[in-house]
């Protein structure tokens, strides 16, 4: 079939960008231009006609890329047209009526492109990336990617274990041939140095997952201390009720920040105490859960009525910030017990401070991203292969005696088969849906 989409963004548009691709392409072109194919790859000023008739839709750009060197690998062409939604609908529709045509499914002109060649799945996910990347950092990341940086690697580790696995399997072809010395040495050192390399890979404290999805931040504490004023402040709207009731916030409440660069995602949590409403205590719970998958804690308490309990002191760990709020209320003056944790003591009604505790999780911010350059990991799907991987490497490694060949090999095999899934160099049909689902039309 021939797909079609719009393939600039919804909404009213000084220009839109309709693209079709596949084998009734140029059917496409002739019928809607009443004129024969323009020059591959060239900016060409046509009048767009409704289907058969000579009723003008708009006049706009065409491009031609016959295939394979287009983005699909298939016959592919773009109209420019002034993007309003009459239009774009006119277009669609008079493209829907050629023979063969339809709507493009989300996703479906990358998964064309990787499905003909043109691209690997590394790649097909950093063009999501880029495509949906809000902050600097995640459009690099995604740059890197999209220029082969992991690909080259894994693919790489893949072809060092596909060359042990040769030697394994003639060893299994041949059974009375002696694997020389001097090979199985070598087998041993390759198989460790790549082992190595992908444990030191996997220590990377998911900062590539987190540029991706965001640094999680999560804001706790006892029940009024400004939690939520905190959350409102630094998304700089109303996004969570402040009242002086205690057990205001129940549901944690989450907002997409970019600070400085790095995206993040900040969470307003249930107030922590002894409840006995049902409710209130489940609102607690997953507070609780939150911080323990939180990159960063704010521990908020105030500086008045200091209820410092030890569910409290404990959240106080390595990655968190001990908040104290409320200074007006106390004319500046830190309590004592809170001075052996890392803390800010802060006014959000009076706007105190409030920079020096942005400024402190910044810098917490910037010591993790620290090491963004050997980061090649940016998703679940990756770190799970790897990990796979890596156990049955381990799992061949140990594997030593010559009666356990058969057995080597499959590790092997499995081993450079979880590599390959990364890449999309194996049979990954059904990792396609969930990979190319996550974009939308058009792309
Ligand atoms: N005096 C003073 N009051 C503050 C300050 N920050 C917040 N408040 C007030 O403290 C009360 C509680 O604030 P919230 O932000 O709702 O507190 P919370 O931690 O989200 O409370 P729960 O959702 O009930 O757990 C509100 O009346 C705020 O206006 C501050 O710096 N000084
Ligand atoms: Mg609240």
């Amino acid at each position: 079939m021939t797909i079609y989409a719009l393939s600039s963004g919804p909404g009213i548009s000084g220009v839109a960008v309709i693209r079709v691709s596949g084998k009734d392409t140029a059917e496409v072109i002739k019928k809607l231009t009443l004129s024969k194919l323009p020059d591959p790859r060239v900016a060409t000023l046509k009048k767009f006609n409704k289907n058969g008739g000579k009723e003008l839709i708009d006049q706009g750009v065409i491009i031609w890329f016959p295939g394979p060197n287009s983005y699909t690998g298939e016959d592919l062409a773009e109209f420019h047209v002034h993007g309003s939604r009459a239009v774009i609908k006119a277009m669609h529709l008079a493209i829907s009526k050629i023979k063969n045509c339809r709507l493009a499914e989300p996703g479906e002109f990358t998964k064309r492109a990787f499905q003909n060649g043109r691209i690997n799945l590394l790649k097909a996910e950093s063009i999501a990336d880029l495509i949906s990347a809000e902050t600097e950092i995640q459009r690099k990341q995604a740059l890197k990617i999209m220029s082969g940086k992991s690909s080259d690697k894994f693919n790489l580790w893949r072809e060092k274990l596909l060359k042990i696995l040769s030697h394994i399997e003639a060893k299994i072809d041949f059974p009375d041939e002696e694997i020389p010395k001097n090979i199985i040495n070598d087998i041993q050192k390759k198989s460790t140095d790549i082992l190595k390399e992908i444990k030191k890979t996997l220590n990377d404290q998911k900062v590539g997952e987190r540029i991706r999805e965001g640094f999680k931040i999560a804001i706790l504490g006892p029940p009024n201390s400004g939690k939520s004023s905190l959350l409102n402040y630094l998304s700089k709207r109303d996004v969570a009720i402040v009242s002086e009731v205690a057990g205001t916030t129940r549901d944690v409440i989450e907002t997409h920040l970019n600070l400085d660069g790095y995206p993040v995602i900040v969470s307003d949590t249930a107030g922590i105490r002894s409840s006995k409403n049902e409710i209130e205590k489940k609102g607690i719970k997953i507070a609780l859960k939150r911080a323990e998958d939180a990159d960063l804690k704010l521990v908020i308490v105030s500086a008045k009525n200091v209820d410092f309990t030890s569910v409290l002191k404990k959240l106080l760990t390595k990655n968190a910030i001990l908040v104290v709020n409320k200074s007006d209320l106390v004319k500046g003056k830190l309590n004592s017990k809170f001075k052996k944790y890392e803390n800010v003591l802060i006014s959000i009604k009076k706007d105190l401070n409030l920079n020096k505790l942005i400024l402190r999780i910044k810098s917490k911010l910037k010591n993790k991203f620290s090491t963004t350059e050997d980061i090649l990991i940016t998703r679940e799907r990756h770190r799970q292969n790897l990990i796979n991987c890596v156990q049955h490497l381990e799992k061949f490694q140990k594997k030593k005696s010559v009666e356990d060949f058969d057995k080597a090999a499959e590790d092997l095999r499995l081993a450079t088969r979880h590599l390959g899934m990364i890449v999309g160099k194996v049979d990954v049909e059904e990792l396609l849906g969930s990979i190319f689902n996550d974009f939308c039309i058009g792309k």
